[in-house]
């Protein structure tokens, strides 16, 4: 069985995965998603119909954005959760279509898996023939992803804005639909506005729920207790564990992605809360074989296990493996951690792998509170340059590019990160400028908001007509369907020349390449020589 998929960074000759993805995704699997993806536009061509005579419904929004969360890159590898979710999605879709619509992706039925994966041939990525074309709906699509994601976080906090959801529903509705290039660009930019909209959206929801991160020193070691290492995400499901674990003798430790859940200060009153474990989700097999205690991954990325540790890793939300527990909400949405912890009792404390801190924490709030410092430091040219190296990690080798490029940066330059690419470089000692650290961590991919919020703050206080006028470089690494949100919110807050690396998606067509170039100045990366030599300013 074929299979096609070219929607993170490490497609297989940077052209698509056909037979097995590198990721560890097989074909059916790959199959079953594509089929998801389809039934999901079909799911929202009702929804369409349907608002334009009742109110929203609430239900089509979540599982709208469940599937897309679902599908993407190391989320889930589990037939069965993928296979239950195109079932509830005909489902939901049979009982909401009132209005009649026969689009095939509103009508089609399905039997066991052999006949799901027959219909999933025709509906596939490859199914738009036209090479530009297919290029920007699917850029649209990995971007929508991302978005659904970080929607789905915060309407598990309570937060939800219709306009985003109808947005989102009525995009995937259109992708059904043949349109001249020209609307799939336009398609395009708008997504990265509300790519914007739900980033903000999120952060909303994360700080008024849980505070605003502030400079924190994470311990990088470990202690004598038992414990549990919590991956992804999901802050809501962090603060539900650290509830559930007080008092029992159990300590808890992030990994990856959920470091930045030390810097809330709703999180840090737990002691039992010890710090971070370990390096970005590619580490995952010595560091999860090391960790000793049960893991828990509450989103992507998830890396095929070893049989050393597969037994005490478990799944909830959108993520899933087979032969991982997985933990479901219960009907008030709170979710019940108790074998996790009687595990984790049964086995011994981590094996120490590092030790000391590391600091973080420099979201807008904590970062304008220091604005005052920063400015002055500006202008007195200690600080001569920003430089915008978030997004995510990979394993790629071409990635030790981010290390050598960060130590052989000047030192009167700041580097401003987010999400998990900043493991590349935050643990270098690049000392501090005058007390401010040369990385500043705001925390999450999703809080790449931070940094636009800061470079707006920073553009407001220079006086400046042009967020380019300021002096910052943009040189993100991509991996997942996350960094292709944050690269369109970029460009909708009108960044231009972004670095895009280590290298640019295989899913852009070149004529869509020409059309980022020539519109927006994207452009990939060189050697690290050169690129310094070519990004300092005079
Ligand atoms: Fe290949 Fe990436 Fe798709 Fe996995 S997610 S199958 S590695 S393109
Ligand atoms: Fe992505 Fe796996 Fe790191 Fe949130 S989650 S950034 S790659």
């Amino acid at each position: 069985m074929d299979m096609f998929c070219y929607q993170c960074q490490e497609t297989a000759s940077n052209t698509g995965c056909t037979v097995q993805g590198v990721c560890g995704k097989k074909a059916d699997t790959s199959g079953l998603q594509d089929l998801l993806i389809y039934l999901t536009k079909g799911l929202a061509l009702v929804d369409q119909a349907n608002r334009t005579s009742q109110a929203a419904d609430p239900q089509i929004a979540t599982v709208i954005m469940e599937n897309m969360f679902t599908t993407i890159t190391n989320a889930n590898f589990d037939n069965e959760a993928i296979i239950e979710r195109i079932r509830l999605t005909i489902d939901l879709r049979n009982a909401s279509n009132q209005t009649g619509i026969d689009h095939p992706a509103a009508t089609l039925e399905v039997g066991d898996q052999a006949d799901m994966l027959q219909k999933a041939a025709s509906v596939g990525v490859l199914a738009e023939e036209n090479e530009d074309i297919r290029s920007l709906k699917e850029l649209i699509t990995y971007g929508l992803k991302g978005l659904c994601a970080y929607n789905d976080h915060a309407r598990k906090l309570g937060y939800q804005d219709d306009d985003i959801n109808h947005f989102v529903s009525q995009t995937l509705a259109a992708l059904l639909e043949e349109r001249p290039l020209s609307d799939w660009v336009d398609l395009t930019l708008k997504t990265g506005d509300y790519g914007v909209k739900t980033m903000a959206l999120l952060d909303q929801a994360n700080t008024e729920t849980y505070g605003h991160p502030e400079i924190t020193e994470v311990n990088i070691g470990t202690r004598s207790n038992p414990a549990i290492l919590i991956s992804g995400h999901d802050l809501h499901d962090m603060k539900m564990l650290l509830e559930q674990t007080k008092g029992t003798g159990v300590d808890v430790y992030t990994h990856g992605e959920m470091l930045p859940a030390n810097y809330y200060p709703e999180f840090k009153q737990y002691d039992h809360f010890v710090g971070n474990y370990g390096g970005s989700w590619w580490m995952q097999k010595p560091e999860f074989e090391a960790f000793n205690g049960p893991i828990l991954f509450t989103t992507n990325c998830i890396v095929p296990p070893l049989d050393s540790y597969k037994d005490r890793v478990f799944t909830t939300g959108s993520c899933g493996y087979p032969g991982f527990q997985h933990i479901l909400p219960q009907a008030d949405g709170t979710k019940d951690f108790s074998d996790i912890i009687e595990l984790a009792k049964t086995l011994p404390a981590p094996t120490q792998i590092e030790e000391g801190t590391i600091v973080g924490g420099f979201a807008h709030n904590q970062v304008l509170a220091l604005a005052d410092k920063v400015i002055e430091a500006v202008k007195a040219g200690a600080i001569k340059q920003f430089y915008v190296m978030g997004g995510c990690d990979g394993r790629q080798k071409g990635r030790n590019y981010y290390t050598e490029f960060a130590q052989s940066l000047a030192p009167d330059t700041v580097i401003l990160t987010a999400g998990c690419a900043k493991y590349r470089y935050n643990k270098l000692e690049l000392g501090d400028i005058g007390g401010i650290p040369r990385v500043l961590d705001a925390g999450q991919c999703n809080d790449s908001y931070s940094l636009a919020v800061i470079a707006m703050a920073l553009q407001k206080a220079f006086e400046l007509d042009d967020i380019n006028q300021l002096p910052i470089v943009y040189n993100i690494a991509w991996y997942e369907q996350k960094a292709v949100i944050v690269l369109l919110a970029l460009l909708s807050l009108g960044v231009k020349n972004i670095h895009l690396g280590p290298t640019l998606p295989g899913f852009l067509s070149p004529n869509v390449v020409n059309v980022l170039v020539e519109n927006f100045g994207i452009a990939g990366i060189d050697t690290v020589e050169n690129d310094i030599e070519k990004f300092r300013i005079a």
